[in-house]
């Protein structure tokens, strides 16, 4: 048995169903009360504050309270800290550079209280310095994870473009841009990446002989995932399940914290099942499924305002995006078509489930479910079935429940997977390209 298995084990042992009931629901909400705090660090007007709304996807359109103020004049000299909007524990430090007349080196750390931070970025809109170096190996010797981030890559690419007229190459300036941050920063940092990023996803330009440029900066989101990628399990949970779900990387992490959150939700399944009381134990717990399947959808960004939003983006109606979406989902294997019909239906039941509406049409389509539970995924059932059994011991109601609930979230979540994973393409244009 795996440790994890041992554990759970030794709670059911110890404190019965009740105990494992209760550190099921502990683990699920555990992510909403993680506080998360993450250092901006750099030079007045290097673009900290616009970098502070970029990671929340925040925009000035918005008029949202905690929108960082950005301007050409110098705004901030002190620790000022912002949160993010779904989750007011995500706390986004904007730090003022070290090295001026307010700052010295030698006191910085301490000064700006290093140790209570989860991460750092490091910002330069130009050269790093001899001071970003200095500032990283303070981080370094703390054991925290630090990233550099190049700004303003608009304005590089813009005025290469300008002086190497017909010898500009936008792959030849970002190494040029990479290979020069590594100079300054010396050979410390020569493994350490460096993001080239922008206030914008994507930056066109017309020339003055009227030719088009329009450039795309990956890192706005690479940074993001490396920077979840690094921290501890429960800071990562935290951060993943309280960004926007923009890119596939993103959206792979969600999927990642989505499936832990489904043996939990399977353990709470299971629990109830194992209560002997004759009807109780629904084969599926509904009710958990159908409020999983709404926080799994609101984490893909596919809730229906979300997906009006983006249509609109489009210029396109709800209706004609999610066709969009179906023939994609269906032409890059995400989906069998004839099962995307059932289970979007059943998505939308789900949404709309409150243990009530029993008589619902879609209520019907349940009625399928055992067959297609057999067709989907009837190997997997049998194994997580398995893996149950030295928790619940021989209860077979919490194993049959556990596994049904645990079949049933994975093809929810397979599902919105597909649909967000679909969305994305249609979203960026793509249907043709990949097709
Ligand atoms: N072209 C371009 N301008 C940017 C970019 N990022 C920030 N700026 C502009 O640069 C100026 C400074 O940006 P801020 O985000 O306010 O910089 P800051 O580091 O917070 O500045 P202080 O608060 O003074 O320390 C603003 O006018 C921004 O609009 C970018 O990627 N491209
Ligand atoms: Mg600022």
């Amino acid at each position: 048995m795996s440790t994890k298995s041992e554990e759970l084990k030794s709670i059911f042992d110890q404190f019965g169903v009740k105990g494992l009931n209760d550190y099921a629901k502990e683990k699920l909400e555990e992510w909403k009360s993680t506080p998360v705090n993450l250092a901006v660090v750099g030079n007045s007007g290097v673009g900290k504050s616009s970098f502070i709304n970029k990671i929340r996807d925040m925009t000035v359109q918005q008029k949202h309270p905690e929108y960082a103020p950005t301007d050409v004049v110098q705004s901030t000299m002190k620790p000022t800290k912002y949160e993010f909007p779904d989750n007011k524990l995500i706390h986004l430090w904007d730090i003022p550079g070290a090295g001026t007349k307010e700052f010295s080196m030698q006191t910085y750390a301490k000064d700006m209280h290093f140790e209570k931070y989860d991460a750092f970025i490091i910002l330069s809109a130009d050269r790093f310095t001899e001071n970003d170096g200095k500032i990283a190996q303070k981080i370094k010797d703390i054991g925290k994870p630090f990233y550099f981030g190049r700004t303003k890559m608009d304005q590089v690419m813009k005025n290469e473009q300008r002086e190497r007229g017909d010898q500009f190459s936008e792959t030849g300036t970002n190494e040029k841009i990479i290979s020069d941050c590594h100079k300054n920063l010396g050979k410390a940092y020569e493994d350490n990446n460096i993001y080239l990023l922008c206030y914008e996803d994507e930056d066109s330009f017309i020339t003055k002989q009227k030719k088009t440029f329009t450039f795309q900066f990956p890192d706005n989101e690479n940074i993001k995932i490396a920077l979840v990628k690094d921290l501890p399990d429960k800071v990562k949970a935290a951060l993943v399940l309280s960004m926007a779900a923009k890119s596939k990387e993103l959206i792979a992490e969600k999927v990642r914290q989505l499936q832990v959150r489904m043996i939990w939700l399977s353990l709470v399944s299971g629990a109830c099942g194992a209560v002997p009381v004759p009807g109780i134990s629904l084969a599926i717990d509904l009710n958990i499924v159908a409020a999983e399947t709404k926080f799994q959808i609101k984490q893909l960004g596919i809730d229906g305002d979300a997906m009006s939003e983006k249509a609109s983006v489009l210029g396109i109606t709800s209706s004609q995006f999610h066709e969009r979406i179906k023939s994609v989902a269906a032409r890059d294997g995400y989906f069998k078509s004839h099962f995307y019909s059932i289970i979007t239906n059943l998505i939308d039941f789900l949404q709309t489930y409150s243990g009530k509406n029993k008589t619902d049409d879609k209520m019907l389509l349940l009625l399928k479910l055992p067959a297609m539970l057999t067709a989907f995924a009837a190997e997997e059932a049998a194994e997580s079935g398995m893996k149950l059994i030295p928790i619940f011991g021989s209860t077979v109601a919490g194993i049959m429940s556990a596994t049904c609930t645990a079949t049933m979230l994975k093809l929810m979540l397979n599902g919105n997977v597909a649909v967000a994973k679909a969305s994305l393409v249609v979203s960026a244009g793509m249907e043709e390209k990949a097709g």
